[in-house]
């Protein structure tokens, strides 16, 4: 690397999308368009449902377009309302969902070990107006269940879970994510561990919960003329389907090669001073979808910001999920100027988190390449 030049030529990304078998894709968009059918549950879209659904072991997988649209019908169909009490450090989706309908969210501190929801941060929030408890697996690291499910039990709540990054992990008895809570919402997004272009689920193992997500994906349609219920256009498109069974058919590749790059950073950087890659309990399943690094301001000499600035300056476009918390933008600071703001725990985690490019298109020599620069970055700055 010459003065003045990054140190790779072109981006790399934090969610540049897996791609599985190319053939396999573009077989099933073949006989898509053969069949002139590209929406309103066709036949991709329903193998593909049932493929999830077999492969978490729910009883119930209604794919929809994505997963801010999942959440949203998802927390009309159990009846949200009011005050609903999520984690500050999401991606904001989860809070728009419910804000998008009236809904409060009521944002809540989360565990500094797990990076999720703490549950008694989530009690201390509790209200006559509380209708529910929408948890989210950070990273793919399952919630705090059996708490949350107390907390949800004896206060009469909803709890419904954001499995936006979770598909392929498990929860500490091993179950895979998808069958806690009332409900579970997948993200399917481009950018996922599985990815249908734009997409996303809810699962759940309550029948009539899922029959009435159906008829609210599609306008509340029960059959070609009669209207029982309201909706809106929530449905996946084939095409889409297409490409989420051809991912769903390369899970167990994408993890092997997440893991790979997962453990090849945790090496690389290993005894750099304030660096530290979250872990990954070996008690459950995860997608190593992402590799988050946290930066100790006690011990590491350069803050995470500098950090960031110098791997983008080298077109490393590492990124600083989630910051600054949802309870620190700006339609959350005007909507509710009051007693949520100060959440400790979230505003450390989201000052110290950068989150690095892994997935199919990172290899091994790239991985060397981003810690080397991080190391020099830290030895030089320790030395000043
Ligand atoms: N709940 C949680 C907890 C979530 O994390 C998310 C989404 C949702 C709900 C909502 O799910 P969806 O409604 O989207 O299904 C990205 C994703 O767009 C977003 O889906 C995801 N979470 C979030 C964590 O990350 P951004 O704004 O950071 O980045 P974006 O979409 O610009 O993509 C990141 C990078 O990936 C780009 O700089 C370039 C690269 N990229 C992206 C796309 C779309 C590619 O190389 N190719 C691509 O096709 O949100």
């Amino acid at each position: 690397m010459s003065e003045g030049q990054p140190l790779f030529p072109e981006p790399l990304h934090v969610g540049r999308p897996n791609i599985g078998d190319r053939e396999a894709f573009l077989s099933r968009v073949g006989s898509m368009l053969d069949r002139r059918w590209f929406t309103n549950n066709g036949p991709l879209v329903q193998q593909f449902e049932h493929s999830v659904a077999d492969f978490i072991g729910v009883k119930h997988c209604v794919a929809m377009c994505n997963a801010t649209v999942a959440l949203e019908i998802a927390s009309q169909a159990l009846g949200l309302s009011g005050e609903v009490i999520v984690p500050a450090f999401t991606f904001v989706a989860t809070a728009h969902a419910l804000q998008w309908q009236g809904i409060t969210p009521v944002f809540a501190d989360i565990d500094p070990g797990t990076h999720n929801i703490d549950p008694n941060s989530v009690e201390r929030l509790i209200t006559p107006r509380t209708s529910g408890i929408v948890g989210v697996h950070v990273w793919g690291r399952a919630c705090d269940d059996a708490a949350l499910a107390h907390l949800a039990k004896k206060h009469g709540l909803k709890l419904m879970y954001d499995a936006a990054h979770a598909f392929g992990c498990s929860s500490h008895n091993g179950r895979l994510i998808g069958g806690l809570g009332d409900c579970e919402v997948f993200s399917f997004h481009a950018t996922k561990f599985l990815n249908s272009f734009e997409g996303g689920a809810v699962v759940t193992n309550n029948d009539a919960l899922a029959e009435k997500m159906r008829l609210m994906r599609n306008f509340g349609f029960l059959d070609f003329d009669r209207v029982v219920h309201l909706g809106v256009n929530g449905k996946m498109t084939e095409i889409c389907a297409a490409m989420g069974l051809t991912s769903l058919e390369s899970v167990a590749d994408l993890i092997a090669i997440n893991r790979r790059n997962y453990l090849a950073y945790q090496s690389n950087l290993r005894g750099t001073p304030g660096i530290a890659l979250i872990d990954y309990p070996p008690t459950e399943a995860n997608n190593y979808q992402y590799v988050v690094v946290q930066v100790d301001p006690a011990l590491c000499p350069v803050g995470r910001d500098e950090l960031v600035r110098h791997l983008h300056a080298n077109n490393i476009l590492a990124r600083k999920y989630f910051w600054p918390g949802c309870h620190r933008m700006e339609p959350y600071i005007t909507l509710q100027p009051n007693a949520w703001r100060h959440l400790p725990v979230t505003e450390r985690v989201a000052q110290g988190v950068m989150v690095l490019p892994t997935g199919q298109s990172v290899g091994l020599d790239d991985i060397a390449a981003i810690c080397g620069l991080i190391k020099t970055m830290v030895a030089h700055a320790a030395a000043r």
